[in-house]
C-alpha cells in the first residue's frame, strides 16, 4: 500500500491518473483505468457536449469507481463541457491548454473536484489560490500540447510553491518514473502515452504500432511559432509542418492562422483512420521505452510493483 492524498480523496487503490488524451481517452479506456484501481479520464477534446454526455453515461455503466473528464480549454465547446460535468456530477475534472479560473465556482458548487494542468509556478500558485484541489505539473516530455519546462525541473518547483498535492506528468512510463516522481515530491502520477497501448484503448492499431516502434529520439515539437507547441511522432505530417513553419518564420508577417489550420483534423486522422502520412500521432518522449500492449490492470500493478522494488533498492544503498 502507498499513502497518497489522491487515493484518500477518491478512495482508490493506486495514485495514478490517466492522461486526458483527446480522441483517445473514451469510456472504454477511462473505465478500465478506474476498474484497475487508478483514476480514468474521459477526454472531451474538441467534441461537443452531447458526444461527451454519451461517453460519461457509458463510463458510468462500465464502472462504479470514480472517474473524471478532461476539458481542453481551447475547445470551442469548453463552456458547455464545463456545464455538462456539473450536471452529470462527475467526481473531478482535469483541465489543459489554459486557465480554468472562470469555471472554478461552478465546479465547487457542483462538488466537482478540480485538477488543472499547470506548466509553470505562476499558474500553479494562481490555481491553488483559486481553489484547485490538486495540480498536475506536466513537463514537456509529455505528448500533445506542452509547456516549456521538463518534469524534472517543474515538479519540485511547483511542489515547493503550493500547499495542495501535486501530480507529476510527462515522461512517466514505468515504475522507475513513478519512484522518481514521488522523490520529487509528487503525491501521484499522471500517465498518458503508456495507456495509449492499453488493450482497452480504442486508438487505431497503426497508432499503437507507431508508439511501439518509436525510438528515444523519434518525437518532434511542431507549432512553436503559433504559441501552441505539440509533441508527436515524426512522420510526413510533422516533416511538412516543420518545413512550412521554418519558411513562415523567415517572413516579417508569418501566417500563424494558416499554420494553425494545418493541425485541424490531423489528430482524428491518426486515432481513427491510422493514416501514417496525414495523421498527427501525439506521443510523449517515453514512447521509445514502450514495447507492448497490456491490459490497464497489468500496467497499473506493474507500475507500483516496480516502483516499490526501485525504492527498496535505493533505500539499501543508504544502509
Ligand atoms: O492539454 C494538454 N495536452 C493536449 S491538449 C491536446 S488537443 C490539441 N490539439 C491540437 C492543438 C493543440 C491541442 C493535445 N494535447 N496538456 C496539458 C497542458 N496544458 N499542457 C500545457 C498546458 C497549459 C498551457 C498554458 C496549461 C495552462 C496554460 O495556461 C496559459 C494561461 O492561460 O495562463
Amino acid at each position: 500500500m502507498i499513502k497518497s492524498k489522491l487515493c484518500a480523496e477518491f478512495n482508490i487503490k493506486y495514485p495514478i491518473l490517466q492522461g486526458g488524451m483527446a480522441w483517445i481517452a473514451d469510456s472504454s479506456l477511462a473505465s478500465a483505468v478506474s476498474n484497475a484501481g487508478g483514476l480514468g479520464v474521459v477526454a472531451a477534446g474538441n467534441a461537443p457536449a452531447d458526444v461527451i454526455r454519451n461517453e460519461i453515461r457509458k463510463t458510468k455503466e462500465l464502472t462504479d469507481k470514480p472517474f473524471g473528464v478532461n476539458i481542453m480549454l481551447m475547445s470551442p465547446f469548453a463552456d458547455e463541457i464545463a456545464q455538462l460535468v456539473c450536471e452529470e456530477k462527475v467526481q473531478f475534472v482535469t483541465t489543459g491548454a489554459g486557465n480554468p479560473g472562470k469555471y472554478m465556482q461552478s465546479f465547487k458548487d457542483a462538488g466537482v473536484r478540480v485538477i488543472p494542468v499547470v506548466p509553470s509556478v505562476a499558474l500553479a500558485k494562481r490555481m491553488a489560490r483559486d481553489g484547485a484541489d490538486f495540480l498536475i505539473a506536466e513537463g514537456m516530455e509529455a505528448g500533445g500540447h506542452i509547456g516549456k519546462l521538463t518534469t524534472m525541473t517543474l515538479v519540485p518547483q511547483v511542489v515547493s510553491a503550493v500547499d495542495i498535492p501535486v501530480i507529476a506528468a510527462g515522461g512517466i512510463g514505468d515504475g522507475r518514473g513513478v519512484a522518481a516522481a514521488l522523490a520529487l515530491g509528487a503525491d501521484a502520477v499522471q500517465v498518458g502515452t503508456r495507456f495509449l497501448l492499453a488493450k482497452e484503448c480504442n486508438a487505431h492499431q497503426s497508432y499503437k504500432d507507431m508508439v511501439i516502434k518509436a525510438k528515444d529520439i523519434d518525437t518532434v515539437i511542431t507549432g512553436q511559432i503559433t504559441g501552441h507547441p505539440v509533441r508527436g511522432l515524426r512522420n510526413k505530417f510533422t516533416k511538412e509542418f516543420l518545413e512550412l513553419e521554418k519558411e513562415e518564420g523567415k517572413k516579417d508577417n508569418p501566417d500563424i492562422k494558416m499554420i494553425e489550420s494545418l493541425g485541424a483534423g490531423s489528430l482524428r486522422c491518426a486515432v481513427v483512420e491510422g493514416d501514417l502520412e496525414k495523421g498527427s500521432f501525439m506521443s510523449g518522449q517515453i514512447a521509445g521505452m514502450l514495447t507492448k500492449e497490456q491490459s490497464c490492470a497489468e500496467m497499473v500493478e506493474e507500475f507500483f510493483n516496480e516502483c516499490m522494488k526501485e525504492v527498496e533498492k535505493l533505500y539499501k544503498r543508504f544502509s
